[in-house]
């Protein structure tokens, strides 16, 4: 914990978890002590620091297409309760990943929120069935939605779907795979989900907001150090714009940052100007304003 004594008490205090998979501290955590902790050049947020470790589960046989499903769904559980109990204490959550499946966890923790922001590439709304590529991280809208009814999913015995369609605005999206398209077979059967591509009204109801926010929105040589990066995103200037607009709701209860990996940069810069990008980016969600009233210097 640290206690900011250089500035008056904000009026939200900020809890960050950082999620690593057993490599302890991340890039992108240490980026974020300079910039959130200190006093000197922070934001002076009251900072609870918490690391989650995961069991890797042996033998952890696909189900349909998705992949690692049991280890992934502990994870989950494991996170769910950790943010739950951010929630319960009264403090802002900020999920740092970690692929975009731990929002599985993550907003079933939030619970009762809506509207979720979805800032992604990606639809990420594939089902073990329909996924292609097996990866749990392009199907967590699926598992969250009650219209879909995914279940049966080794490892997710505790999930209960929290979210509707309607809660969910999506920005940046531009790759949604053909399963993907809002009409589409569900239990055998067609149904059709009304996604909002991006609704205002949403935001301005008066309830907690969660940003969960996929760094490969963002145009890709902002964020090049991620796995799934597709040409014609958002750019830093629009994606600052959205984080300081949601901070002056009030109402942004917790942020999920994801697909961050250090390990997918081709050169040290790479993974710089991604962490920094992803680090500007949660400043803004949390009160820095771009015209100054704070001295942080990212
Ligand atoms: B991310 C993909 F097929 N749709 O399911 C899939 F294009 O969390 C990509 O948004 C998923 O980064 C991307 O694998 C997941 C693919
Ligand atoms: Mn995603
Ligand atoms: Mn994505
Ligand atoms: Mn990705």
């Amino acid at each position: 914990t640290v206690d900011s004594t250089s500035r008056p008490a904000q009026s939200i205090s900020e809890h960050l978890i950082f999620v690593s998979l057993n490599q302890g501290r991340n890039t992108i955590s240490a980026w974020l002590s300079e910039c959130v902790w200190n006093e000197k050049t922070g934001l002076g947020c009251d900072v609870k620091d918490r690391e989650l470790k995961f069991d890797i589960i042996p033998n952890d046989h696909p189900y349909h297409n998705a992949k690692n499903p049991r280890t992934v769904g502990r994870a989950n559980e494991k996170l769910a309760s950790a943010v739950e109990e951010v929630k319960k204490d009264g403090r802002t959550c900020l999920v740092v990943g970690g692929d975009h499946s731990l929002a599985i966890g993550s907003i079933s923790g939030h619970a009762k929120t809506e509207p979720v922001i979805w800032f992604d590439a990606h639809a990420d709304i594939n089902t073990p069935l329909t996924s292609l590529s097996g990866n749990m991280h392009g199907q967590p809208v699926a598992f969250l939605l009650k219209e879909l009814k995914v279940s049966g999913v080794p490892g997710f015995e505790w999930l209960k779907p929290c979210l509707s369609a309607e809660d969910i605005v999506y920005i940046g999206l531009r790759d949604v795979d053909d399963a993907e398209q809002p009409t589409f077979p569900k239990d055998r059967q067609e149904q059709t989900l009304s996604l909002n591509i991006i609704s205002p009204q949403k935001i301005n109801k008066k309830k907690p907001i969660h940003l969960s926010f996929d760094v490969d929105g963002l145009d890709p040589p902002l964020t090049p150090a991620t796995g799934t990066p597709v040409p014609g995103g958002v750019t830093l200037r629009e994606g600052i714009y959205v984080a300081e607009q949601l901070y002056k709701t009030g109402l942004l209860s917790a942020v999920d940052t994801v697909e961050i990996n250090p390990r997918l940069g081709k050169t040290q810069e790479e993974v710089d100007s991604t962490v920094n990008t992803a680090v500007s980016i949660i400043l803004s969600g949390f009160g820095k304003a771009r015209e100054g009233s704070h001295s942080c210097s990212y």
